[in-house]
């Protein structure tokens, strides 16, 4: 007699691709790092296609092929620049970049020809859409449930955007972005006080979902500087005190050519042992951890076996390209099971939820049926009920996991 749970039993290769594919594409996706804002947020809130195409991704690459001095192009419109991006990358060559393809899924998901000469039918498009309304079928396109915003709690136009008591769309999370403190904090005692009860009011306000930073490939812990003294007296004691994991993005050198502006920054291979030692020194705060060089993603996977409290996340920026996500996720398959955030799409304008989702799906989707079918061929078939569930844990479940405690 054959159990209810044999006759579940994906055997057959061609039912499994299709029922992989089908769970990691019906799946909703909880996105732990953004850049994005709800239209509440007012000019905050990115979308449309003069937003998508002066991208900050695109931007550095439109400047490789465009004959224009970084000054002319700053000195445009964001309309002119928009023009020229798709001038550059799309009509005079072909948009094989991944930023670039993204544009593609994006136009072809709405039905716009993704061949156009110009953006005027694109524009005509994206203005004859209510934001509000767009913004639901964004997210239902993307099947993402909920997004993490990146708040700076010193930013002025958000502060007072928050102080208006706005309400914020229950999809979209806060969560503490500590970089300017870090980058500007004098150190006097009565300023580590201040910031602290700073914090804790932020925190008590705002509910983020963590609190994050980002640092340079040079980071060492322990280390002899401020940061480590901001770290130690300050944000890891906070960290405890509200049961708020940490987020920290190693690996970027910020404005190594200042003159693309937000374009300007790049990477180095950082030290996965500092994080080691934070890990260890502080067992009771949960941190999720990203890395910016690939030469830093398997020692990433190795210190994660180390540490249980410490969760791996995201293909970060130069790392979100099919062949790179792939690899990431394999390695992180192989030598952590389930138990790691696959990707977050970093989006900065909302439509880029699509494409980021879209093509991280596809690595991801292919990563894990290759996965089961190994199990298969070395003797164990799986059901689409396991493979929802790990879809799930994936997707939403080690997110969480991370930051339910509190
Ligand atoms: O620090 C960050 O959160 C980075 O993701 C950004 O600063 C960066 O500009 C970006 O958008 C990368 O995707
Ligand atoms: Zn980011």
């Amino acid at each position: 007699m054959v159990t209810s749970i044999e006759s579940q039993l994906l055997s057959r290769t061609t039912e499994l691709r299709a029922q992989v594919e089908l769970i990691v594409n019906s799946t909703p996706v909880i996105d732990v790092h953004t850049h994005l804002f709800p239209p509440a947020f007012n000019e905050l809130c990115l979308w449309g296609i003069d937003e998508l195409l002066t991208y900050h991704y695109l931007t550095a690459e439109a400047l490789r092929s465009a004959r224009v001095s970084y000054d002319q192009f700053w000195s445009m419109s964001k309309t002119a620049q928009a023009d020229l991006v798709w001038k550059t990358l799309f009509v005079d060559n072909t948009p094989t970049s991944e930023a670039a393809q993204g544009i593609i899924s994006v136009l072809d998901v709405f039905g716009l020809d993704t061949r156009a000469p110009d953006l005027s039918e694109a524009r005509a498009f994206f203005s004859s859409r209510n934001i509000v309304e767009h913004q639901d079928h964004v997210f239902d396109i993307a099947n993402v449930s909920g997004v993490v915003m990146t708040n700076d709690p010193f930013d002025d136009a958000e502060d007072q955007l928050w102080s208006s008591s706005i309400s914020v769309d229950r999809r979209f999370s806060s969560s503490l972005r500590l970089d300017s403190l870090v980058n500007t904090a004098d150190l006097a005692v009565s300023t580590i006080m201040r910031v602290r009860a700073f914090l804790d009011n932020w925190i008590q306000r705002r509910n983020p979902v963590y609190m994050a930073l980002s640092l340079p490939p040079d980071f060492n812990f322990p280390g002899e500087d401020a940061r480590d003294r901001l770290l130690r007296e300050v944000i890891l004691p906070t960290a405890k005190e509200h049961r708020l994991a940490l987020t920290l993005m190693v690996g970027v050198r910020r404005g190594v050519n200042p003159q693309l502006r937000d374009a300007g920054d790049a990477l180095g291979r950082a030290d996965v042992t500092a994080i080691e030692r934070l890990c260890a020194e502080y067992p009771d705060v949960k941190f999720l951890v990203t890395f910016l060089s690939r030469e830093n993603q398997h020692e990433l996977c190795v210190a994660a076996r180390k540490f249980s409290n410490l969760m791996p996340f995201g293909c970060w920026w130069f790392l979100n390209n099919p062949s790179i996500v792939s690899e990431i996720v394999r390695e992180r398959f192989e030598l952590l099971g389930q138990s790691f955030i696959p990707q977050h799409s970093d989006a900065r304008v909302l439509e880029q939820l699509i494409y980021k989702w879209k093509h991280a799906r596809r690595q991801i989707a292919d990563a894990l049926y290759d996965s089961y079918q190994q199990l298969l061929d070395r003797g164990r078939a799986i059901t689409p009920e396991e493979i929802s569930r790990d879809v799930n844990r994936l997707f939403s479940g080690n997110f969480n996991e991370w930051v339910k405690s509190r």
